[in-house]
């Protein structure tokens, strides 16, 4: 029998080396990510583990999907479904930054601690939203629903053997292989013509439009590996003349431990792509729609943390926008988008605290708590806050690590990897969307990310004090 947590590791190992077929760039920055990862550990040794086993972060990838309605995402979430991975967070990308991206959005992982350990595969998966009126009329909504709904994006056999896996939590060997051919298949990129007036029409709107509901069939969008020092990658990559874009997207680097999660990405080159035009003549075209993404992660923040990251990024963008030109001009030449990092770091420097303990303490980010086996027992009860029981080292404080995404981040992947911003009528009022709507969608509940980690902490602390006989902590 095959399990759910082998299934998704075997999965996410072969949509890996597919992608790796189709896109050979991943493979560099696969290699890239894997060098630095063995220098830092070098370099720092256990520190370096702090947020992962050296195991679950070399083999852990991030993909991304789109698709363009309801139906396909609740079909989505049977096959993910089948791997563990469940529906956590809504993204909504019409609303991040100045972007034009017509989808909302939600990730697939696996939620408790011990299954992220074995495998955190995870995938970002973005719907497209026809029913938006600053995206689409009426005429081209009708004409895009009726595209999407007479296409098939999973066969059906995969979907049962999906259903299988999801309640009975394994598969037979057989069904296994059977069940990970159909889903990786299901993410190539197809070789099928595309209607070329039908894509262009699309792309007007918006060119992740067009890559959504342009085609039959959906496609891995990217898939991103984990690094331990992505200014370090950052670095290399653009020694090896891969062109990244401007900016690390996140948090700054600074001196304080790694919060949430940075994130950069290139343009994958141009792929070939069969076109038909409307007499019916097929012709080689390209299409530049996939790339290359690389992530760094740290700590999960608490709501509070995160109101404050949030106000930060909008002081960082004011203050950016008052010195356009590059700040102070005293200051030497600085490189593309320094003096923004710049700015970030010395804000972050004033408003965050610089340590795990004043993080914990100010209730800013999240942690896991457990007795510190090997403590020297003098006969003492143990004190009664967990401050105390931390300070005096009854017990220990360990971070627990960013699972999810970022809204603005996210749409800055989405927009740094477009020719064209595409267009939005903003005299229109958007079509409603939010988490409720999603989970209704779909009919199963996408969870909120804070109370997941709320949880693991809580539970933490609540075996902490069993252990110690406390009555409450
Ligand atoms: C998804 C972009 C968002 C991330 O890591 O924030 C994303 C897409 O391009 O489909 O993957
Ligand atoms: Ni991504």
């Amino acid at each position: 029998m095959i399990s759910q947590w082998q299934l998704r590791a075997a999965f996410a190992a072969r949509l890996s080396d597919m992608y790796g077929r189709e896109v050979p760039a991943y493979t560099t920055l696969v290699d890239v990510s894997r060098e630095v990862n063995e220098d830092v550990l070098r370099a720092q040794g256990g520190d370096a583990e702090r947020l992962g086993s050296i195991s679950r972060v070399t083999a852990e990838r991030h993909g991304a999907i789109r698709v363009g309605t309801p139906a396909e995402l609740a079909q989505v979430a049977r096959v993910f479904g089948a791997l563990g991975m469940r529906p956590v967070g809504f993204y909504d990308l019409r609303e991040a930054a100045a972007s034009a991206v017509p989808v909302v959005s939600t990730a697939f992982r696996p939620v408790d601690g011990e299954e992220l350990a074995r495998n955190p595969f995870r995938v970002f998966t973005s719907m497209l939203t026809p029913a938006d009126p600053r995206f689409f009329d009426a005429g081209l909504r009708a004409r895009l629903e009726t595209f999407l709904a007479g296409r098939e994006l999973f066969p059906p056999e995969l979907l049962a053997l999906a259903d299988r896996a999801e309640a009975e939590r394994e598969l037979p060997e057989e069904d296994a292989e059977r069940f990970l051919q159909l889903a990786v298949a299901a993410f190539e990129l197809s070789a099928e013509p595309i209607d070329r007036a039908w894509y262009e029409t699309l792309e007007r709107v918006s060119a992740v439009a067009a890559d959504i509901g342009g085609v039959r069939s959906t496609h891995i969008n990217h898939l991103t590996p984990r690094v331990l020092d992505i200014d370090e990658l950052y670095r290399r990559m653009t020694e090896r003349g891969i062109e990244m874009i401007d900016t690390i997207q996140g948090p700054p680097r600074w001196q304080g431990p790694d919060l949430l999660l940075r994130q950069t990405s290139f343009r994958a080159l141009a792929e070939p792509r069969a076109l038909r035009a409307p007499d019916g003549s097929v012709t080689k075209g390209a299409l530049r729609v996939r790339f290359g993404e690389v992530e760094a992660r740290g700590i999960a923040v608490t709501r509070e943390g995160r109101a404050r990251y949030d106000r930060l990024l909008t002081l960082v963008d004011q203050q950016t926008a008052l010195h356009p030109d590059g700040g102070p001009p005293a200051r030497a030449k600085p490189g593309v988008g320094e003096d923004r990092a710049e700015l970030a770091r010395a804000l972050w420097a004033e408003h965050i605290p610089g340590t795990e303990h004043d993080l914990a303490a100010q209730g800013l980010a999240y942690f896991t708590y457990s007795v510190v086996p090997d403590r020297p027992r003098n006969g003492s009860r143990p004190p009664t806050t967990l401050t105390d029981l931390v300070a005096q080292g009854w017990v220990r404080a360990d971070p627990i690590v960013y699972e999810d995404f970022l809204p603005r981040s996210a749409a800055g992947i989405f927009q740094s990897n477009l020719t064209d911003a595409g267009s939005r009528d903003n005299d229109q009022q958007g079509a409603a969307y939010d988490s409720d709507w999603l989970s209704g969608a779909i009919d199963r509940e996408v969870l909120d990310p804070y109370a997941l980690y709320e949880r693991q902490q809580n539970d933490s602390l609540a075996q902490v004090a069993r252990e110690l006989h406390l009555t409450t902590l």
